[in-house]
């Protein structure tokens, strides 16, 4: 099999762009010996989502904060942990990197699996830009193995970090089915509010669909690539009227994640995240992701009401 290094050499991205996600993928072995050594415990700070952090958060965040800064080629970088866009060479750097250090903190207590999500767009900041614009994306979960899928070229691929510290190629060219078998449906709570979005649960039962729920976006997407099949739903509710999940770093990357693998990626009105121009750096959306067909249907009960 394939060293990451070797499939990227061999590849027709730019060495600039090749470089910063092998940086990237640098962070994501100092975070993998973090999350598996350090404190689990809250930092007591909280973070620009009001959300409470943990001292892993901030560590990850630090991590990747740390290799990003250190290279001439990022213009600038945003994180979920920081308000603010972060500018190293600005105007002389090449690319810009949003990035989720830690997704699904809250399952570190319990030892479930998290990962860290990143998107790469040429140039120097995001505002005004959209998910169409990246030129790759990938996460990394953290698990009993660390595995990553990493999208450029139109393509997904998966890579394993093996026992020398390199990551290897372990599946290329991930292609999902039309039709969804597994399901991930978040935000259940919104069933009160939403009787359509029950619909959308008796959509799946009836057609005696598999749940597979890890309520960490990272994991559960991964569950739908892995298998080349499945759909995940994350609508929004009076307490996330937008969406609980952010455009920038979580939803724009899985979306070409997944559409580069076949799949497709929109919000809950059928828009398609790849078109939601970025105006914040920590807007939310709705996301409706996975088997293309599948997110068809799930958009078509949610807008019949
Ligand atoms: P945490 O980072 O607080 O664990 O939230 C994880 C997440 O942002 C995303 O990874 C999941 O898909 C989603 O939230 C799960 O949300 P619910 O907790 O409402 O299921």
């Amino acid at each position: 099999m394939s060293s990451l290094n070797k499939f990227l050499y061999k590849s027709t991205l730019p060495s600039s762009l090749q470089r910063v996600i092998l940086e990237i993928m640098r962070a994501s072995k100092y975070t993998a010996h973090a999350i598996t050594t350090e404190e689990t415990g809250k930092s007591g700070e909280t973070n620009v989502q009001g959300e409470e952090q943990l001292a892993l958060d901030m560590r990850c965040d630090e991590i990747f904060c740390n290799i990003l800064s250190e290279s001439e080629l990022i213009a600038s970088f945003a994180s979920e942990e920081q308000e603010n866009e972060v500018e190293i060479n600005g105007e002389n750097g090449k690319y810009s990197v949003a990035f989720d250090p830690l997704d699904g903190s809250s399952l570190l207590d319990v030892n479930g699996c998290v990962g860290s999500i990143f998107g790469i767009w040429e140039g120097n900041g995001f505002i005004g830009k959209k998910g169409k614009d990246l030129v790759a994306s990938g996460y990394i979960q953290y698990g009993p193995r660390t595995t990553a899928m990493i999208s450029f070229d139109g393509k997904t691929h998966e890579f394993t970090l093996c026992e020398v510290g390199e990551y290897q190629l372990t599946k290329q060219n991930i292609s999902i089915d039309s039709i969804a078998k597994i399901f991930a449906i978040g935000n259940l709570r919104a069933l009160p509010e939403r009787p359509e979005y029950k619909k959308v649960l008796d959509y799946f039962l009836e057609n005696k669909n598999t749940l597979r729920y890890a309520g960490g976006m990272v994991p559960d997407i991964n569950t739908i690539l892995c298998k080349e099949n499945g759909i995940f739903t994350y609508p929004s509710h009076s307490e996330y009227p937008n969406g609980k999940l952010r455009l920038l770093y979580e939803c724009a990357p899985m979306a070409q994640i997944m559409m580069n693998a076949g799949g497709n990626a929109t919000d809950e009105e059928g828009e398609n995240i790849e078109d939601i121009e970025i105006v914040q750096l920590h807007q939310r959306t709705s996301i409706i992701l996975g088997s293309s067909s599948s997110v068809d249907d799930v958009v078509d009960i949610l807008q019949k009401k």
